[in-house]
């Protein structure tokens, strides 16, 4: 069976070096404890393990060989591009899009990619996303989250998702700490982490996407969740009740959309398993969402292979079922054709 994972975090020497540089300034920011974490201790032999992890191919493949895993589907790891200034933030996202592009070349049948672009500079961005897609052949797109507190459902992003649209490039909603919106609840006990500040963080992002109408405005757009859909899909229901009771109300705020929160979510979205090993869960987003809409993820280096591997092995899933979540919905939403 096929074995595609999905979200796998990966960077460059230079885009490292300028996070680890970030890493050492003063700020209340909570991107940072997350990016002292994986740049800032070199001598910390976790730290050094990390960055080897994400940088060295090598290694990545031997993980991978050792576990018996085909693929990965590689992104530039967050917060990506997103807390550098615009020009020097496009130009990092294509010189890592230009690299990455390498990678996928020199290992075809092991490594696909995911673009990354600047929001910083949405009209620049859809350039880089159509030279992603069109030159580089790269097969979908990532975003670390908000950029500079704003979310894709602000129009002046839309030139972005018209661009993911037309080279049907999904986007991968990735997290980074929550916003400043979500961060003050997150700031105790180490909640802004993976923990549930990633979590709200892109659920948040994700639902203002859909109440705002975009999937009216780009009906072909694709949006990849990771973490069993960040919690989305235990929503559907009390949203849509939600979302009625609103609109009928007359609720400020609330918009009228042509479809239902959850007829969205499952038409435009697709979720992975993402540091989400939970078989129950699991099963529940298969029946809820389609056996189309799952795929499988280790969310490498930041959690083990082994155990994800062995997740999907026991998961009781008829065989069908399981390739497609394993790999076949991953070679079909990232146009992956060198297998
Ligand atoms: C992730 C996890 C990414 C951590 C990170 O970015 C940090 C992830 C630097 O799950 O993709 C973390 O420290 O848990
Ligand atoms: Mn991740």
């Amino acid at each position: 069976m096929l074995k595609i994972a999905t979200e796998e975090a990966y960077s460059i020497p230079e885009i490292a070096g300028e996070l680890e540089a970030l890493s050492r300034i003063e700020s209340d920011s909570l991107d940072l404890p997350l990016l002292r974490g994986v740049y800032g201790d070199r001598m910390n032999v976790f730290t050094r393990k990390m960055l080897a992890n994400l940088l060295d191919i090598d290694l990545r493949l031997s993980d991978m060989d050792a576990n018996g895993v085909d693929m990965h589907v590689l992104s530039l790891t967050a917060p990506g591009v997103q807390m550098f200034e615009p020009s020097q933030a496009a130009e990092l996202a294509a010189l890592a899009n230009d690299r990455m592009a390498e990678v996928v070349r020199a290992h075809p049948t092991r490594f696909a990619g995911l673009a990354s672009f600047a929001p910083q500079e949405p009209e620049r961005a859809a350039r880089e996303i159509e030279r992603a897609r069109n030159s580089l052949g790269l097969h979908g797109l990532v975003v670390n989250s908000h950029t500079n507190d704003e979310y894709l459902d602000d129009p002046k992003y839309w030139p972005i998702l018209e661009a993911a649209e037309a080279t049907d490039g999904a986007i991968y909603i990735h997290p980074r700490a929550p916003s400043a919106m979500l961060a003050e609840a997150c700031r105790d006990y180490g909640m802004a982490s993976a923990l549930w500040g990633y979590g709200i963080e892109v659920s948040t992002h994700a639902v203002r996407m859909i109440l705002a109408g975009v999937f009216d405005r780009f009906p072909k757009l694709k949006i990849i969740l990771g973490h069993m859909g960040e919690g989305i899909p235990f929503w559907l229901w009390r949203m849509d009740y939600m979302y009625r009771v609103g609109v009928e109300g007359g609720r400020l705020g609330s918009k009228k959309l042509e479809l239902t929160p959850s007829e969205y979510f499952k038409r435009n979205f697709a979720i992975t398993t993402s540091g989400q090993e939970n078989p129950d869960a699991l099963a529940y987003s298969i029946k809820t969402l389609g056996e189309d809409n799952v795929m499988w993820a280790i969310d490498f280096p930041y959690q083990p292979t082994a155990p994800a591997v062995k997740f999907m092995d026991e998961a009781p899933l008829d065989t069908s079922v399981k390739a497609r979540v394993y790999g076949e919905n991953a070679k079909r939403i990232f146009h992956i054709v060198r297998l």
